[in-house]
């Protein structure tokens, strides 16, 4: 079977316009709702804090601070099922030089096609994937290695619509179920942990990673340096997003991206020197 985890792969694509040899990405998390970036706890729209006005000037400021890569969430969209934010987003693309990855909402081949120009690098679908796994291959089908699926896990099961509605999906036989698909990643959500700054669940992600093909980005509640270092050292891993620890000021980019790529780097040096049987 193909192994896709490489992630040269994925930043080779045509639509990435940056190469580099930094193989664990702090993705910056800008999730929009109502026209701002906000977070949630637990994906609780009860439970917000907003922390920017201005969407664009919050994804230049990521790229000032040396963000590769950025991921966009239309959280209109997630809870309502159809893109909502989708002129903020296009500013944004417009406004930044760097790869992006877009969800929320995108339940339809032309969400997808309206989204995918050539300034937005990644579409990441939840709902329509999971809900009808046909609808995914035809995706991967139609955009080969610039479709994202968020596995949004909920006491290992998958979480749909906004995490509204928990679905008798196992996350991991999900991630087993598209293993030949030719995905670019999948993001895995520990959604009690997410907007939390409770630390992530490594031991869920060290299963993820194990029985992923696809390169994995990790999510959820990633506060501090130790827990990047916990991230990065996974086999597997290739990226987290980071979210409220970066706006409220706990974790700062430049630290995070240094702990992650040292990581990263002792670890792929490790498994060189001392491949395990
Ligand atoms: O916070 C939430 N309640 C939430 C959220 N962040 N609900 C969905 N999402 C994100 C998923 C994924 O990136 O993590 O929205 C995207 C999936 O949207 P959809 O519409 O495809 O299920």
């Amino acid at each position: 079977m193909l192994d896709v985890r490489c992630w040269r792969a994925v930043l080779d694509l045509p639509t990435s316009s940056i190469r580099h040899s930094a193989s664990m990405l702090i993705i910056p998390a800008i999730d929009l709702k109502s026209g701002k970036v906000v977070r949630l706890t637990q994906g609780d729209p009860g439970r917000q804090t907003i922390y920017a006005d201005d969407p664009v000037a919050v994804a230049l400021r990521w790229q000032e601070a040396g963000a590769k890569r950025l991921h966009i969430v239309d959280l209109d969209g997630a809870f309502e099922g159809t893109p909502r934010q989708s002129g903020i987003i296009k500013r944004i693309a417009e406004a930044v030089d760097l790869p992006i990855q877009v969800g929320g909402g995108l339940r339809t081949l032309a969400a997808i096609d309206a989204l995918l120009t050539d300034r937005v690098s990644f579409a990441i679908l939840g709902t329509s994937a999971i809900l009808d796994q046909r609808f995914l291959e035809e995706a991967c089908t139609r955009y080969p290695g610039r479709i994202i699926l968020a596995v949004d896990a909920k006491e290992g099961k998958v979480a749909v619509k906004g995490w509204m509605e928990t679905t008798e999906t196992s996350a991991l036989e999900l991630i087993e179920t598209v293993a030949t698909f030719p995905l670019a990643a999948i993001i895995y959500t520990d959604i009690s942990k997410d907007g939390t700054q409770d630390g992530p669940n490594p031991e869920a992600l060290r299963k993820v990673a194990e029985i992923s093909r696809h390169p994995v980005i990790a999510s959820g509640g990633i506060s501090s340096l130790n827990d990047v270092r916990r991230v990065a050292a996974i086999r597997g891993m290739v990226g987290m997003l980071v979210g409220k620890a970066l706006y409220a000021g706990a974790l700062d980019f430049k630290e995070a991206t240094e702990v992650a790529v040292q990581t990263a780097r002792e670890r792929h040096a490790c498994e060189t020197d001392h491949p395990l049987p």
